[in-house]
């Protein structure tokens, strides 16, 4: 079975972006919601999978809803708390560079990544991406993930689902996502993401599984 993965840092860390209150619901009860689903649904099929990963690959293969739905949002939430951090510093190097080059400069990309998050209709995701050293931005919906595109590196994700957001922002996704990427992207994340999209060390990868059944 797959374990609920703690936070990278303490729950009033992201305040007043992301208040304490939103992180404990947000992780103690959603995520942990999806975990806890995932991990029945895979206990009730007996899968005894290696990474969560493959589940999410093979559950997409077979169009099963159930797995897709939760192990995609078990895995997006632990990349997106990864994203973040109550010190994000800002791109530097190669991602620096990649940056100018897809988006003409920081702040361009900065408003394009919150344009597309603004423009994406009900509830998902909007990830800054990597093929290569190419950069790009698009969005998914509900829990979809990138997973089943093996070209595609993750480098940067924030969660649009109101859930996310409501608590503090109320309706204002447009201001969440303005302060989230001025205030929370982890720049050194998305460093080490944009180095192993670029064939140096290795990408994000969600906890493997306890060995034990669940
Ligand atoms: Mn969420």
């Amino acid at each position: 079975m797959f374990k609920l993965p703690d936070l990278p840092y303490a729950y009033d860390a992201l305040s007043p972006v992301l208040s304490e209150l939103t992180m404990h619901t947000h992780h103690d009860k959603h995520h942990a919601k999806y975990v806890d689903t995932l991990n029945q649904a895979l206990a009730d099929s007996g899968a005894k999978p290696s990474s969560l990963e493959d589940v999410v690959r093979e559950a997409v293969a077979k169009g099963d809803k159930k797995l897709i739905n939760n192990g995609g949002q078990a895995w997006n939430h632990a990349f997106f708390w990864e994203a973040m951090s109550a010190e994000p510093g800002a791109p530097s190097g190669d991602l620096a560079a990649a940056i100018d080059k897809a988006f003409g400069g920081l702040d361009a990309f900065k408003a394009a990544f919150v344009k597309e998050g603004v423009g994406h209709f009900g509830s998902g995701w909007v990830w800054l991406l990597a093929r290569g050293g190419e950069l790009s931005i698009t969005s998914t919906h509900d829990g979809e993930t990138l997973l089943p595109d093996p070209s595609a590196t993750p480098i940067l994700l924030c969660d649009l689902w109101e859930h996310a957001y409501y608590l503090d922002h109320k309706n204002d996704r447009e201001g969440f996502l303005k302060a989230w990427i001025a205030q929370l992207a982890n720049w050194s994340f998305a460093e080490a993401q944009f180095a192993a999209a670029t064939g140096s060390g290795e990408a994000y990868k969600f906890p493997a599984p306890l060995a034990k059944a669940a």
